[in-house]
């Protein structure tokens, strides 16, 4: 039989597309993860707005791939050794259109322009899906915290914060954490900006509960990305109970993420770290969780000692998408599940794929897991939970007031089920099978890009 010709609407879209992309590609010269995100939105946005010219007069795709502003700084800061060291510092204000700009602050050496920028973009989307006033932003820097002792941990916090703190503020730009900044750097962020400007306001999230910090807000990434499976797999009248999981990373998304499995009556057999990961087919229970969360949050140690500790495979260098799983949950960082792992995760059986790193898998692996009718919950709808419940924090901010968790908990999963729905109204659903990518792009785009048209040319 020979294969269903593409209609003329597809061939415009299709040449319209690779033209936007071409002009995006021109302007952004060496920054590949910025160019791979507007493209994994503009293949399902510039076909919705094809019928729509208000959009397209308006430019707003085009508005929303050019960030507001980019801010770029030197940090300075002295090693315990007395060695004075340089870092780059950075802070994307992508999108503003619907609230402050709203994103984590990442630590890590790979940190670079290009990659903050695709985050930045990403987050406008992610953000808007959460239903909350949020708008999009993404900072950090290319310091590597490993191996760093608390007090250079806290001198590089102050030197980046007093760079950052002419760039932010409670109705302006609120950073939160992401690889590498959780409660220890915020705190140091915190109060770094108190002293410089003598304001005690809700600027970053994610603080200590004793300081304004939501209770749920470690645990929300994790969690949410377990409620949008469950969410998924209710959709399909199935269940999370009794399936294996395969888990990468080992910081505070990929952790929460395996508490929460585990409270659905999953099993987790994987995790890692940039070591490689360890396969413990007996599961990862509640006990071996804590062990894990003390060991990355305490004794700031490498993953490969669980494996000598509870006696089970530690496999350097390597990722865990070869362990046979039902459910794959990358945890880790973009671009960590590619092409080959997507074919191994479809030749063991896996069913579902939920991203709970920002954009962790490759465009060819997504390919390889919509045709082989793996369900994929992108990043901008999956992990939201945690921006979605930084939000709330900046609620709980501005009334000076704290919810208690079971009520966080309760806000947070009902954000959760309203992005699936979102997802399964834009997503083409055939029968239970929804394109969730395709759903959270156009779901996001379509408040922002309203919020943009109301607004004005600006
Ligand atoms: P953490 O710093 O707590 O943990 C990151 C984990 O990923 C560590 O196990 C780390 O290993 C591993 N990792 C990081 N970079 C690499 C790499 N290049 N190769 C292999 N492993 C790597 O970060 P989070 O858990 O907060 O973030 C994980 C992902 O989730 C990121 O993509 C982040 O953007 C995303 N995210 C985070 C949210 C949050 O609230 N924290 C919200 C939404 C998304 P090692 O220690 O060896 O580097
Ligand atoms: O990628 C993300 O959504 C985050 N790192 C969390 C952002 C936030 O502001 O809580």
């Amino acid at each position: 039989m020979s294969r269903p010709q593409p209609t003329s609407t597809e061939l415009n879209s299709t040449s319209e597309i690779d033209q936007f992309l071409n002009q995006i590609a021109l302007r952004n010269p060496g920054e590949p993860e910025f160019l791979q995100a507007v493209h994994e939105v503009a293949q399902d946005v510039v076909p919705f707005i094809a019928d729509k010219p208000i959009y397209q007069e308006m430019r707003i795709l085009e508005r929303m791939a050019e960030p507001d502003r980019v801010v770029s700084f030197r940090v300075t800061w002295q090693a315990d050794n007395g060695e004075v060291h340089i870092n780059r510092g950075f802070r994307v204000q992508s999108n503003n259109a619907i609230g402050p700009y709203k994103g984590g602050l990442r630590f890590h050496p790979s940190v670079n322009q290009g990659i903050l920028k695709f985050l930045a973009f990403e987050q406008t989307f992610k953000n808007s899906l959460t239903g909350l006033p949020l708008g999009g932003g993404k900072g950090g820097a290319d310091f590597d915290p490993k191996g760093r002792s608390d007090a250079e941990i806290m001198r590089f916090c102050q030197a980046f914060m007093s760079e950052l703190v002419h760039y932010i503020g409670p109705d302006c730009d609120v950073p939160a954490g992401d690889i590498g900044v959780g409660g220890r750097e915020i705190g140091y962020l915190f109060g770094q900006y108190k002293r410089l400007t003598k304001q005690f306001q809700g600027i970053l999230t994610g603080k200590g509960p004793s300081f304004g910090g939501s209770l749920m807000r470690p645990e929300a990434t994790g969690y949410g990305v377990a409620y949008m499976v469950n969410n998924m797999l209710t959709h399909k009248k199935d269940a999370i109970e009794g399936k294996i999981c395969c888990v990468s990373g080992s910081g505070n998304v990929a952790t929460f993420c395996v508490q929460k499995i585990n409270s659905f009556g999953g099993k987790v057999v994987t995790l890692s770290d940039s070591g490689g990961f360890i396969h413990d087919p007996d599961g990862i229970d509640a006990d071996r969780l804590a062990w894990v969360m003390d060991l990355k949050n305490n004794r700031r140690g490498r993953i490969e000692e669980y494996a000598k500790e509870f006696k089970c495979e530690f496999i350097t260098g390597a990722r865990p998408w070869q362990v046979p799983c039902d459910i794959a949950f990358p945890c880790a960082t973009q671009n960590e599940l590619n092409q080959a792992d997507a074919e191994h995760l479809a030749n063991n059986g896996c069913k579902v794929v939920a991203e709970g790193a920002n954009m962790p898998t490759t465009p060819k692996a997504v390919e390889v897991l919509l045709s082989r009718g793996i369900a994929l919950a992108p990043s901008k709808a999956a992990n939201a939970g945690g921006v979605a419940v930084s939000g709330l924090e900046m609620s709980q901010n501005s009334q000076r007031y704290a919810w208690d968790s079971t009520e966080i908990d309760e806000k947070l999963q009902r954000i959760m089920a309203g992005i699936h729905e979102q997802c399964v109204t834009y997503g083409e659903p055939r029968g239970t099978e929804v394109n969730y990518a395709k759903g959270a792009n156009i779901a996001g785009f379509v408040k922002v890009a309203d919020a943009m048209v109301a607004q004005g040319i600006c």
